[in-house]
């Protein structure tokens, strides 16, 4: 009786489950409803434009076996047909690649084999029909090796209303970057870094380098999000030229900044009459997709905007270069209250000197920051591109010229952004290293910012390791925190920087990486003028450790302390927190871990 009850719903389930592959038109998508896509492991693929399918700002993503999954959740009982779109030429027999569908984990759809039934560049359609139970509807692609290009799938009701899409470009994506910190994104060539923070986490706006790059003809724009600077999510294309009514070509550097419940997106383009211009897009989320103004902003030319909006809400815009660009001097011009119009003429921004493309505004205490690029107008950085600074007490200048924050870098161009996250200072830059990367095929970097005592700005040491991670077999540097409670940065007479505590004060290092060794004491190099203590704690708060320190002369008199610690091994956030007499600091300069005799002989991680 099971048996025939068994044979009669899979009978009933494979009729339910016809499969069908056509060629089609485009899948256009309304807005999606209920839809997390999400796209792991993601692999060095470049976005990839499918040939026939008319919507120009529909891109594939080519996705390898078990990368991919779409969820749609809790779609209400009833029948459904799943479309997916996707294209794909090369085809093995051997290697089937499946797009399989999983309602609430259990398969319900396993027959949409793509293997030799669609081709390369051209848009198919498979279609599978399934009845659901008000659960999630999870649609995943199990190869076992090959790719697809995935451009879209959509669930509609068995009246053809679509009731769930998501287009390849809208999938966020997670990368772990192999092996090392920097570069950050590695699944594109990516340039320009626009960093800020919205909502807690830090968005970088980029220009995207094409993989067949024929000069700096770039032609959309992507951004990507972190909330603790290693793990990085590619929200996919925000803005496509096609989408743009007046660009023509060359998407070059953008900014976007937030104001009144919207995210402005700047960024010029080449006009269908062959003149750069700066345009607009806006949109109600900081990954968009945003909507471009059907023309440039009036009065607007030359390239590269950064807009930064002041502690008393008022608006500027910095632009300009002298390459393509076409100026001799930067431009700053302020904007009005609808954020997408100059409020009066732009005027020459005076004492940015070696200037020629790249402005970014910082404001740190009341000065304000004018970084830039020299191209190979400095005379110590003549070969190419270096990012220089002048200061101003006014944001419209006149700015007064203080030296070079980043020197150079691979590839001719430099260009940069700095922000504050966690009480930290990042600086975001582009360079050439990416395998095969090259002056038109950049990857964008963050490395830690340090501002002198003086306010100068402390020259930005560029590593691989990036700042996502500690090296926990090495010495870590206090500055190079990633969240600090109440704790400073000053220059340190010992050289480089160190960190000041109050009572109470933490400094937080995420993924301290001690590998296999097993971190059994800690030194720290402290000076502090009474006596207190440092609490050694994973960052869920748990104790692994207390050392008490003495007094020394004062706060620059520098001692190495050591103390036991609960054993940690493997990935560890640390956090260090000081309790002292209140008036009374300590001042940090370095820590490092060390494994004691009993666990591994004679250790020293470094
Ligand atoms: O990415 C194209 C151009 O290269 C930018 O607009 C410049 O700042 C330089 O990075």
């Amino acid at each position: 009786m099971v048996r025939i009850k068994f044979i009669l719903i899979a009978l009933l389930f494979s009729l339910l489950s016809t499969v069908r592959a056509n060629e089609i038109g485009p899948a256009t998508c309304g807005k999606p409803v209920m839809v997390k896509g999400e796209i792991s492991h993601y692999k060095n693929a470049d976005r990839y434009k499918v040939a026939n399918a008319t919507d120009n700002s529909f891109y594939a993503e080519e996705v390898y076996g078990n990368d991919f999954t779409v969820t749609v959740q809790s779609i209400p009982k009833g029948n459904y047909k799943v479309e997916i779109y996707m294209a794909e030429s090369f085809h093995s027999s051997s290697n089937k690649r499946v797009f399989n569908i999983y309602e609430n984990g259990l398969l319900i759809s396993d027959k949409l084999d793509i293997y030799a039934k669609a081709g390369k560049d051209t848009e198919y359609r498979f279609s599978s029909s399934v009845k659901l139970k008000n659960q999630d509807l999870e649609i995943r692609f199990e190869s076992v090796k090959d790719m697809a290009k995935f451009n879209a799938v959509k669930v509609l009701t068995d009246k053809g209303s679509v009731i769930a899409c998501v287009k390849a470009s809208e999938l966020s994506k997670t990368m772990e970057n192999p092996g090392t910190g920097n570069p950050i994104v590695c699944n594109m060539f990516t340039a320009d870094p626009s960093a800020h923070v919205f909502n807690g986490k830090v968005y970088v706006y980029t220009s995207h380098d094409l993989s067949n790059a024929q000069g700096f003809n770039m032609r959309d724009y992507q951004v990507f999000s972190s909330s603790d600077m290693k793990t990085w999510h590619d929200h996919g294309v925000i803005l496509d030229v096609a989408d743009v009514p007046w660009a023509k070509e060359y998407l070059w550097a953008p900014d976007c900044v937030y104001k009144n419940g919207i995210y402005y997106f700047y960024f010029p383009a080449k006009s269908t009459n062959g003149e750069f211009k700066i345009g607009v897009a806006t949109s109600t989320s900081p990954t968009g997709p945003f909507k471009a103004e059907p023309e440039p902003i009036k009065g607007s030319f030359s390239v590269d905007p950064a807009v930064f909006i002041d502690t008393d809400g008022k608006a500027y815009m910095y632009f300009g270069g002298a390459g393509m660009g076409g100026q001799s001097t930067p431009w700053v011009a302020k904007l009005d209250d609808t954020m997408k119009q100059f409020d009066g003429e732009p005027r020459r921004i005076v004492g940015a000197d070696y200037w020629f493309e790249a402005c970014w505004m910082s404001k740190i205490g009341n000065t304000y920051y004018l970084s830039y690029s020299t191209g190979s107008n400095h005379p110590e950085y003549p070969e190419s591109s270096a990012i220089a600074y002048a200061t101003s007490d006014n944001p419209m200048g006149p700015f007064k010229y203080q030296g070079v924050v980043n020197g150079y870098v691979s590839g001719w161009t430099n260009h940069q952004s700095m922000v504050e996250y966690k009480g930290q200072s990042y600086f975001f830059y582009h360079n050439a290293d990416l395998p095969g990367g090259n002056t038109t095929k950049r990857s964008v970097c963050v490395d830690y910012l340090h501002v002198n005592d003086d306010g100068t700005l402390s020259k930005v040491v560029q590593t691989k390791q990036g700042v996502g991670t500690c090296d926990g077999l090495a010495r870590i540097e206090a500055e190079n925190y990633h969240e600090s409670i109440g704790a400073k940065k000053k220059q340190c007479s010992e050289g480089g920087f160190s960190v000041i505590f109050n009572t109470n004060n933490a400094l937080v290092f995420n993924k301290v990486e001690l590998k296999d060794k097993i971190a059994t004491s800690i030194r720290l190099r402290v000076a502090n003028s009474a006596k207190g203590e440092i609490q050694i704690r994973s960052n869920d708060g748990k104790k692994l450790g207390l050392l008490k320190i003495d007094k020394t002369a004062n706060g620059e008199a520098w001692k190495t302390v050591t103390g036991t610690i609960k054993p940690i091994t493997g990935t560890k956030d640390i956090r260090l927190v000081y309790k002292g007499k209140n008036s009374e600091q300590l001042n940090l300069n370095w820590f490092e871990f060390y494994g004691s005799n009993k666990v591994i002989k004679k250790m020293i991680f470094y």
